[in-house]
């Protein structure tokens, strides 16, 4: 597998940089470093208790080591070079080479030690959202332990007590180093059959994170606490981001965890599916109902399931559609229905590469070939069989197949529809439009009396609001 090659690398690189003899590291795991934004085949367990491993969107897995019944894992909290799409890379913080960092896949009553080696410019420390745990091991710098400092290794030990959805992240100026992409999932799985967690074919996880990175540069501004451009999934956007590749009639689950600042409604297509866990742990069968989106507010995660039975290819993304774009400016006038073409031409003499946008919709904007600055995205893009799909962020697709074997997870392309299902022109004759102007006539027949003068409310402040 990929990880267990890089993990002689890693290690090797990780020691020369610390200049420490092998001797001196013989205590701790190998750290594994991740070189790929791909995504990567899940870690089947090879010590430890037996579970069905998670697939991390654009992300891994963390190997550990079995080390007398408990299980090491080595984080090494460190800036990275993440591509967030081809062609768009952003300097993060993170751990063992990407952000977001390794999952870490544990069974529940797993005895766990992880080792967090700061390489950051500044302190840090990890905390373990949603886990059961002494006092002691929550991770809160100057709470609940001093903060781990520059270049120091701090252990964290406990019992992976309760199945579930968690994920990870500094305490230790929060502010800035998530900003920057530091954070992580983790997964306990059930030691024993539970009730409230059913088996699935396919398990899916990645982290939501929002980034202010100005086009043309390559780091995010940490003070930024609305107006993010880069929507990501795992720090991925679309079309980075990769599909997820079922087989007709899988059961699938997904986890969601939102770390950015402000909520996601996330909406699957072709399909209803039911909220079967939170952070919190299995939600009960019986409070369980069906859903096309389910809100991730800030700080939480969701745990969706649902069964595979409609072929095709499925779109998958968070529903504010300023979300679905990317590397986007709110600061634009509104020219909807404005032709301005003879305007345009008198602005070229002076700036020629002026370029109206925007009087016929948005749409516009993925068929324009106009330059971008280097290391940034396009607004609207990702080509589909039929087109642009004008979609940027926190999109990605769903491919139901017939023929995809179980536990592959290649891309098959796309869905060959079967004749006669697809939206089509019609080409008929056009009826006049009838107007209805005695809409609810019984209980609203009166006349409305038309105001001689139009009222425009206006808000105070309106004018400020970026967004
Ligand atoms: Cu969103």
């Amino acid at each position: 597998m990929n990880t267990r090659r890089k993990f002689l690398t890693g290690a090797a690189v990780t020691m020369a940089a610390a200049g420490v003899s092998r001797h001196a590291l013989a205590g701790l795991p190998e750290p594994v470093i991740q070189n790929s934004p791909n995504t990567q085949k899940p870690l089947i367990p090879n010590s430890g208790r037996d579970y069905n491993p998670v697939v991390t969107l654009n992300g891994w897995t963390l190997p550990w080591r079995m080390k007398n019944g408990v299980k090491e894992f080595h984080l090494v909290a460190e800036p990275v070079v993440r591509e967030m799409a081809p062609g768009f890379k952003a300097h993060l913080w993170g751990y063992n080479g990407q952000s977001p960092g390794p999952t870490i896949e544990v069974v529940e009553g797993d005895k766990v030690r992880i080792f967090v080696t700061n390489k950051l410019p500044e302190h840090t420390s990890v905390h373990w959202h949603g886990q059961r745990l002494p006092n002691g091991m929550d991770g809160v710098a100057g709470l609940n332990q001093p903060a781990i400092p520059s270049g120091k290794t701090f252990v964290y030990e406990f019992t992976a007590r309760r199945p579930g959805t968690f994920m990870y992240h500094p305490h230790a100026d929060e502010m800035t180093q998530m900003a920057m992409g530091m954070m992580g999932f983790w997964v306990t799985h059930p030691k024993v059959k539970n009730p409230d967690i059913d088996e699935v074919n396919r398990d899916f996880c990645f982290l939501l994170s929002a980034y202010d990175i100005d086009p043309g540069s390559f780091t995010p501004k940490p003070a930024t606490m609305l107006d993010f451009n880069i929507w990501s999934w795992n720090s991925r956007v679309f079309p980075g981001i990769d599909t997820l590749n079922v087989r007709l009639n899988d059961k699938v689950r997904i986890r969601v965890g939102n770390l950015t600042m402000t909520n996601h409604p996330i909406h699957l297509h072709g399909h209803e599916f039911q909220i079967t866990g939170t952070d919190g742990g299995p939600t009960p069968k019986a409070s369980r109902w069906y859903e096309v989106t389910a809100d991730v507010a800030v700080g939480q995660m969701r745990q969706i399931e649902f069964l595979a039975d409609e072929e095709g290819d499925w779109a998958f993304h968070c529903h504010k559609s300023h979300h679905t774009m990317n590397a986007m400016g709110h600061d634009m006038a509104n020219l909807i229905g404005v032709d301005h073409r003879g305007l345009a031409g008198k602005i070229k003499k002076i700036i020629p590469d002026y370029m109206a946008m925007g009087e016929r919709g948005m749409a516009d904007m993925t068929e324009m070939e106009m330059p971008l600055p280097v290391n940034t995205i396009p607004m609207m893009t990702g080509d589909g069989p039929y087109g642009s799909l004008e979609m940027g962020g926190m999109f990605t697709v769903l491919k139901v197949r017939k023929d995809q074997a179980p536990n592959d997870y290649k891309n098959s392309g796309w869905f060959k529809q079967p004749a006669g299902t697809r939206a089509y022109e019609w080409k008929g004759a056009m009826p006049a439009a009838k107007r209805s102007n005695n809409a609810g006539e019984s209980a609203m027949n009166r006349v409305q009396p038309k105001p001689e003068v139009e009222v425009q409310v206006k808000k105070p402040g309106t004018n400020n609001h970026k967004h």
